[in-house]
């Protein structure tokens, strides 16, 4: 069976919301949060200590995205994908890169100095906060006259994206939030496979 490793709130919200849209079955393990220091043993399994981790049998991913295309293309079919012969496909390949190399990257910066390593960087949350806003422009453009982003239809370019918006909310860049954005995530966020990627806590026994 696939086994996800996550911690609350992270980018493994991605792979389990998608596991969940399509009904896979998969063993979720949690962790607290960051596990490199918390759970240590971790890195025996993952030497990067990042999150999500995926194992699919032989196979082994680190890339929260990369889950996401590898569970609808071998798992589909499912309206999750968006095909190659579609005119939506560029698109839908631009805005699985763009969510983390453009809109979560400045984000991680703010995480790492607003609340792990408080005082130490104020002027890099403040920067890279004013930053990661303006890198919505193109988002926020887009789903002008949109109610998903690529095909009419929910696909995991919408998962992966905002997945970026809900971790602002968690960092407190509430500017986030422009008014295309939030009627999307509203709905996003109110679908059942969302709300249950979300409820995942680590327990400790
Ligand atoms: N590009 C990777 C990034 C993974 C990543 O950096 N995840 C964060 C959590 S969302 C993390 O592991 N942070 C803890 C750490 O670096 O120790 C992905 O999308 O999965």
């Amino acid at each position: 069976m696939i086994k996800i490793y996550g911690t609350e709130n992270s980018r493994a919200m991605r792979p389990i919301w998608t596991a969940e849209e399509m009904g896979i079955d998969y063993e979720l393990i949690m962790m607290p949060f960051p596990p490199r220091v918390f759970m240590k043993e971790y890195l025996d399994i993952n030497i990067l200590g990042t999150i999500p981790y995926l194992i699919d049998g032989d196979i082994k991913m680190t890339e929260s995205v990369a889950m996401t295309q590898y569970l609808v293309e071998k798992y589909g079919p499912t309206d999750l994908r968006v095909m190659p012969d579609e005119k939506d496909y560029p698109s839908y390949l631009n805005w699985l890169y763009h969510s983390d190399a453009t809109l979560t990257f400045p984000q991680t910066v703010v995480l790492r100095y607003k609340f792990q390593e408080p005082g130490v960087a104020d002027a890099a949350v403040e920067g890279y906060s004013r930053w990661f806003v303006s890198r919505l422009k193109l988002l926020e453009r887009e789903l002008e006259h949109k109610e998903y982003l690529c095909c009419d239809r929910f696909t995991i370019a919408d998962i992966c994206v905002s997945y970026a918006i809900n971790l602002a909310g968690s960092l407190g860049i509430e500017q986030a939030y422009k008014p295309n954005i939030k009627r999307w995530t509203d709905q996003l966020f109110d679908r059942p496979s969302f709300i249950k990627s979300r409820s995942y806590k680590y327990e400790e026994n």
